[in-house]
């Protein structure tokens, strides 16, 4: 087979891709190793930025985001059961952001790439990237039991961070910077009404807590756990005990309980890979960049990836200017890096660290009480979280 660009992962950032260069006029095949059901059931991002929304609507797919999504304007934090409501709108400048779901996102994509008749091609195994530092790459794969090769102009590599594009970069041009947190998120999707119609983030000294949503019935809950703990040491009502425990008792004793549709414990960690360029092969996503949940930043940190490689292909097809292309690994570094700053931060303010002492305590919670008694402070938050420009 011939394309284009060929890209590597079925998940958001190479769908939107796909689509973007699709209504350019850019040709792409999208390999995904998994199948569309499996994809779709993997409960992720529930908050996206303005400027990842915008990228929905110029795909075409922002359809049922503009009608079944919320707008939020704030959040709240909860501080050893004091609620303090961060006002997005107010100290971002009239900003806020949208909540709505991974899941529905990618199920947008993936409908709006069958109607144009895009190939993204399903249950592909043993990708291969060839000559990425030659002007003619290719890509060899298996499906169903026959071997194929896709010969392209472009590779992009947005098949997350368990995917083969980032391994295919040579060890001494690849630079790998990594925090690994020492502990993780139990997640919990319910079929109830949310306890509140915004976030709540939840700093507790029994560990972090996370209230969201995903609409008015579906709600999206989180805690802190060690990272030894399995989901079969936490049966729904030790969970819902537990998260109870770390509300504000007003909270608490409005939540309403149910089964559990979705129930997964999530590693946290910080990862930057540099460059993110090699030769023809582009990273995009959580193939090059992973960040701890806490600020809501993995996918909105995808979106300004494909934005630049979007912008830089288009101008390479139909202008032959090749300056996009040149500079997308520092620009998306560039943004890259202040989102892993802001996770960081966010994750370090609201976490309970096993080996946290008295002093790191006392520090924590002046953090924290600096940030409610700022305007600078809660503005450098709102900006952070509604996301910085790209
Ligand atoms: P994905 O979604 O991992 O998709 C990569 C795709 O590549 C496929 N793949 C391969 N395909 C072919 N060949 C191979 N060898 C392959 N290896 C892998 C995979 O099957 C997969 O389909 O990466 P992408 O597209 O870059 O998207 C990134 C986002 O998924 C991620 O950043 C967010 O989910 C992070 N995240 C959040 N981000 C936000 O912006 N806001 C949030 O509120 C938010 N909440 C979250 C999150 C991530 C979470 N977890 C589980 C880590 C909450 C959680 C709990
Ligand atoms: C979610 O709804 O899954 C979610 C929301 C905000 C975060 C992380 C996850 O910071």
């Amino acid at each position: 087979m011939k394309t284009q660009v060929c890209i590597i992962g079925g998940g958001p950032s190479g769908l939107m891709l796909s689509q973007l260069l699709h209504l350019k006029g850019i040709d792409t095949i999208v390999l995904e190793k998994h199948t569309r059901d499996y994809v779709l059931g993997r409960i992720r991002a529930g908050v996206l930025e303005h400027g990842f929304a915008k990228l929905m609507r110029e795909a075409q797919c922002g359809e049922r985001m503009d009608t079944e999504g919320q707008i939020h304007e704030g959040f709240n934090i909860s501080d050893n059961g004091v609620l303090h409501r961060v006002d997005l709108h107010k100290y971002s400048g009239g900003n806020s952001v949208v909540v709505y779901g991974q899941t529905e996102l990618t199920r947008d994509l993936y409908d709006a790439r069958e109607k144009l008749n895009g190939m993204v091609l399903h249950e592909v195994d043993d990708v291969v990237l060839h000559g990425l530092d030659s002007g003619s790459p290719s890509v060899t794969f298996s499906r169903g039991g026959n071997s194929e090769r896709i010969e392209c102009d472009y590779v992009i590599g947005a098949d997350g961070f368990h995917g083969v594009s980032r391994k295919s970069i040579p060890a001494d041009v690849l630079r790998e910077y990594e925090r690994v947190y020492p502990f993780g998120w139990l997640g919990v999707l319910s079929r109830t009404p949310p306890v509140d119609s915004e976030l709540i983030y939840a700093r507790h000294e029994r560990g972090f807590a996370l209230c969201s949503l995903r609409s008015n019935v579906l709600s999206r809950y989180y805690i802190q756990v060690p990272l030894t703990d399995t989901v079969e040491d936490w049966p729904d009502d030790v969970f819902w005990d537990e998260l109870k425990r770390r509300l504000p008792g007003d909270v608490a004793a409005r939540m309403q309980t149910g089964p559990s549709i979705e129930k997964s414990i999530a590693a946290l960690r910080s990862f930057v890979a540099e460059p993110m360029r090699y030769g023809r092969l582009f990273l995009a996503g959580d193939a090059a960049h992973i960040v701890p949940p806490t600020g809501a930043r993995g996918l909105n940190s995808a979106a300004s990836d494909i934005y630049y490689l979007y912008h830089a292909m288009v101008a390479h097809y139909q202008q032959g200017d090749d300056q996009g292309l040149e500079e997308y690994s520092g620009k998306a570094l560039a943004r890259v890096w202040k989102a892993q700053r802001f996770s960081w931060w966010l994750t370090s303010l609201l976490h309970r660290y096993p080996e946290m002492s008295a002093y790191d305590l006392k520090l924590q919670q002046t953090e924290l009480d600096y940030l409610f008694s700022s305007d600078n402070a809660l503005s450098s938050l709102a900006e952070n979280y509604v996301g910085l420009p790209f």
